[in-house]
C-alpha cells in the first residue's frame, strides 16, 4: 500500500470476521474524494501521510483497512481485518477506528454512523450480566416499564434530604431511586453516608409497599481502589445496581466496573453524560447508536438513549427507536448502514439492555413514550416528579398512574378522572395525545 489512494479497494469483499465501519466524510475542496477516503482507511489502520517501505510488508497489508464501498455524499464503508485488533480491548479498537482519523487535515469533517461488529469480537466482550430478563427477575416486575426518579436539585442536598425523596418516590410507586450524573461523594452528601441511609429507607419502603425497590447508586470514581470500595459497599448493603457515567469516566473504567459487578453480583446502570460532545453534531464525531452498542458489549444492563416526542435534550425519534432496536436485538441483524448479507451482525447470546427514556419527561408524556418504545423500558422522571404541585410523593403516584394507564391501554385524561395525582400533573404540564 503506497499513498492514501492505495487504501481504496472497491473490489474487496468484506470477510465474516472483518469489523466494518460506515463513515460519513466531508472532503476538503483541495483534496480528491479518493485521497480523503483512502486517508480515513490508512490513518485509522496502518498508514500515515507518507508512503513507507513497510507498507509493502505482507503482514502489514494483511491487517490494513480497505475502503470497500463508496456511496453518495461522502458515505464510505471501510473493512478492518479481525487481526488488526486486540480482541476484548475496546480502547485499542477505538484508538484505531476513532482515533487520529478525526483530526486529520485530509478530511474537513468525519462521522462514524455505524459499526458492524463481527461475532468473534462481540464474543470477546463480557456483555450484560442481567439485561432485561435478569433485572425483571430480581425486581419482581413481570411486564410494565420500570419507573426511576432522580432527586432534584441535582446536587447540593444533604443525605437526609436526599433519602427523604427516596422514601417519597419509593412509597409513591416508583421502583428505582437514581443518583444524578454529577452526584458521587461530595462533602454535603458523602457516598458511604448516602448508601447507609438510603438503603435503610429502601428496606422500610419495601416493607411498606410489598414491592421490590432498588437504587441506581453512582459509583463513578477515577481511582480503581475507591471504585472497588464503593461497589463493595453497595453489595454489602444489599443493593442491586451500580450507576456509572460511562462517557465521562471512560471505557476502561467501565471495563473495570464490569469485572467488579461480576464479582459482587450487581447490575450496571449507564448514564451517558458527555456523549453529546461527539454524538450531537451530525457531521462530525460518532453516533449514539455506536455508544450504545459499545456499552452493551462492555456489559451495561441499562443505558440512557434519549426520548421521543417532547423532552429537554436533543435526539431524534427515528434514531432513538433504532438504538432501542439495536441494544435489544439477539438474532442476526442488519441495520442502519449495513444491509447486505455479508454485513450482518450476530448478537445472539448477548443479553438485551434496558433502554432508559429520560430528560424533561412528566406523566403527560409517558403514554406516548410507552406506545412508541414498548414496555421493556425504564422511564425516568426527575423534575417531572418532584415538580408536582404536591411534591415528590404525589409526583411519583402520578407517574405510576400514567404507566398503569398506558399498560391498560387507557388514555391518561380518562384515567385521570379517578386518579387525582395524575389529574394534577396533567393540569400543570399538559399531556401529549398518544398517536
Ligand atoms: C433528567 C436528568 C438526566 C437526563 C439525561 C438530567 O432530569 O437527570 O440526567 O435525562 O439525559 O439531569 O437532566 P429530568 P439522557 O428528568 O429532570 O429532566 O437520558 O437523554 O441521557
Ligand atoms: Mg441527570
Amino acid at each position: 500500500m503506497g499513498n492514501y489512494e492505495a487504501f481504496v479497494k472497491t473490489k474487496y469483499k468484506p470477510k465474516k470476521d472483518d469489523l466494518l465501519v460506515h463513515f460519513k466524510v466531508k472532503v476538503p475542496r483541495w483534496s480528491s474524494a479518493k485521497r480523503s477516503y483512502g486517508a480515513v482507511a490508512a490513518e485509522s489502520s496502518v498508514g500515515t501521510w507518507s508512503p513507507v517501505k513497510g507498507n509493502a510488508y505482507k503482514h502489514v497489508q494483511r491487517v490494513g483497512a480497505k475502503v470497500y464501498s463508496v456511496g453518495r455524499n461522502g458515505s464510505i464503508k471501510v473493512a478492518y481485518p479481525y487481526d488488526h485488533f486486540e480482541a476484548g480491548n475496546m480502547g485499542q479498537i477505538l484508538a484505531s477506528i476513532a482515533g487520529n482519523v478525526f483530526g486529520m487535515k485530509a478530511v474537513d469533517a468525519l462521522r462514524i454512523e455505524d459499526i458492524r461488529w463481527p461475532r468473534k469480537l462481540i464474543k470477546s466482550f463480557p456483555g450484560p450480566k442481567f439485561g432485561i430478563p435478569g433485572v425483571r427477575k430480581f425486581m419482581k416486575v413481570k411486564k410494565r416499564p420500570l419507573l426511576v426518579s432522580v432527586p432534584k436539585p441535582k446536587v447540593g442536598m444533604t443525605t437526609k434530604e436526599h433519602a427523604a425523596i427516596g422514601w417519597d418516590i419509593w412509597t409513591g410507586g416508583f421502583d428505582l431511586l437514581k443518583d444524578d450524573e454529577n452526584l458521587t461523594g461530595q462533602k454535603f452528601n458523602k457516598f458511604d453516608q448516602r448508601v447507609k441511609t438510603c438503603m435503610r429507607v429502601r428496606d422500610k419502603a419495601e416493607k411498606e409497599t410489598g414491592e421490590r425497590k432498588s437504587y441506581l447508586l453512582n459509583v463513578t470514581h477515577t481511582s480503581y481502589k475507591e471504585l472497588r470500595r464503593r461497589v463493595k459497599l453497595c453489595a454489602d448493603y444489599g443493593n442491586e445496581f451500580a450507576m456509572f457515567d460511562i462517557c465521562a469516566a471512560g471505557w476502561t473504567g467501565l471495563g473495570a466496573l464490569r469485572e467488579l459487578t461480576e464479582e459482587y453480583g450487581l447490575a450496571i446502570h449507564a448514564h451517558r453524560a458527555f456523549h453529546a460532545a461527539y454524538t450531537r453534531n451530525k457531521n462530525h464525531g460518532m453516533s449514539m447508536l455506536n455508544v450504545a452498542e459499545i456499552a452493551r458489549l462492555l456489559g451495561v444492563d441499562n443505558i440512557h438513549i434519549g426520548t421521543i416526542g417532547k423532552g429537554k435534550l436533543v435526539g431524534d425519534e427515528k434514531e432513538v427507536l433504532e438504538i432501542e432496536d439495536h441494544i435489544i436485538a439477539q438474532k442476526r441483524i442488519t441495520g442502519h448502514g449495513f444491509k447486505k448479507i455479508n454485513e450482518k451482525e450476530d448478537w445472539s447470546g448477548v443479553k438485551p439492555v434496558w433502554p432508559v427514556s429520560s430528560g424533561g419527561l412528566h406523566p403527560g408524556l409517558v403514554g406516548n413514550i410507552i406506545k412508541e418504545m414498548g414496555t421493556d423500558i425504564m422511564v425516568q422522571l426527575g423534575g417531572g416528579c418532584h415538580g408536582h404541585p404536591r411534591g415528590s410523593h404525589y409526583g411519583a403516584k402520578a407517574g405510576r398512574q400514567a404507566v398503569d394507564a398506558a399498560v391498560k391501554g387507557i388514555s391518561v385524561d380518562k384515567y385521570a378522572k379517578d386518579h387525582k395525582e395524575l389529574a394534577e400533573a396533567l393540569k400543570l404540564w399538559g399531556h401529549m395525545k398518544t398517536r
